[in-house]
């Protein structure tokens, strides 16, 4: 991939895709490892008003008339617990389609290269842990977000078999947890970590008792910040192919913590001194999901930003946002 090579960034207003642009464009927080300043010059975007991505027709006249080089997918309909379990419909018809159209237009108009973002959410429930890429269907998913796992389960699959019947360059990595700017910080719809900075943020403003966190608090998970994530896409896009990272690979911290924890070091960053409730009429989801990310060390890659580092940064961009819309 060089400076001026056509890079297409797919769902670039998410939080995903606004990381990869933002890493796209300015320097890698590696930079002086020999990871490369950004400097992208050639970058297609589309909003959702523009190209309707679950439209076959639309999605193949994009790709004839801009032929990118590089597509990252980072596209998908996406939501935490709450929202995967009620809109299950919505989840795996988009994301199978968005991924369907993407991947098959990458393949007919010759993109070099193209990068799936999926989830750890692929993994069994039961999975052992820390989870290889080899635990792949092994054992039944997580219920509350199968359609989504689903989907994101067959992204990988086309991209494999796309590989090996038509020889494409297709890659999947599969992300931890995520949170870091510009997160949906919807109650009914956002994961945990958005969820928890609005909620003690706001029981912060309003002298409130108590905040709820849903479930017991004992589940527990990994979080990686979103530039962290936007930089491994960016160094493996550059650096390999599909045959260096096989089916796909992992992307993490290595390191996990119960949703407890994670909601009293939010209480510490965010100033909120009342008492947490947990409300375990709330599904807690998957007990554990930390991911094994050896084959990325091993590639030369680690994550950089501390948990309290990331939050800090994330409790930064709520204000900013809430300070925005008031
Ligand atoms: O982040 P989250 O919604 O998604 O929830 P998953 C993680 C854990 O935090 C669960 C608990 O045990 C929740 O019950 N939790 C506590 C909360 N308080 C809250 C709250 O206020 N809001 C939310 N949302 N959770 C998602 C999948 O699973 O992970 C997606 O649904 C995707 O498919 C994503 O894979 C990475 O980690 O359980």
């Amino acid at each position: 991939m060089k400076s001026d090579s056509k890079i297409y960034v797919a769902g670039h207003r998410g939080l995903v895709g606004s990381a990869i642009m933002r890493r796209l464009t300015s320097p890698s927080p590696h930079a002086g490892e020999g990871r490369g300043e950004g400097g992208y010059t050639n970058i297609v975007t589309r909003t959702h008003s523009e190209l309707d991505l679950t439209d076959q027709r639309a999605v193949d006249e994009f790709f004839e008339k801009q032929k990118p080089e590089y597509v990252f997918l980072a596209a998908a309909k996406v939501g935490g617990i709450n929202a995967n379990n009620i809109y299950r419909a919505d989840f795996i018809y988009q994301n199978l389609m968005m991924e369907s159209n993407i991947i098959h237009a990458s393949y007919k108009h010759g993109v070099k290269k193209l990068m799936f973002l999926g989830s750890s959410c692929i993994y069994p429930k039961h999975a052992p842990q820390p989870m290889k890429e080899e635990y792949l269907l092994t054992g039944l998913l997580e219920p509350t977000n199968e359609p989504y796992a689903i989907a994101k389960i067959a992204g990988i699959k086309m991209c494999d078999a796309y590989n090996r019947q038509y020889g494409t360059n297709f890659m999947s990595v599969m992300p931890t947890n995520l949170y870091g700017p510009g997160d949906n910080y919807d109650l009914q719809g956002s994961h945990v970590l958005p969820a928890l900075i609005r909620k003690m943020h706001e029981a912060k403003m309003q002298n409130a008792k108590e905040v709820v966190v849903w479930g017991t608090g004992s589940p527990k998970r990994e979080f990686l910040y979103s530039d962290d994530l936007a930089d491994a896409c960016v160094f493996l896009m550059k650096r390999c192919s599909a045959v260096d990272v096989g089916e796909f690979i992992n992307i993490g911290v290595g390191k996990e913590i119960t949703i407890r924890e994670a909601a009293e070091l939010i209480a510490e960053v965010v100033g909120f001194r009342g008492q947490l409730v947990f409300d375990t009429s709330k599904p807690d989801g998957t007990p554990r999901k930390l991911l094994d990310v050896s084959r990325l060390d091993a590639l030369g890659w680690q994550a950089k930003t501390g948990f309290r580092e990331g939050i800090a940064k994330s409790y930064a961009d709520y204000l900013q946002a809430v300070a925005s819309t008031a």
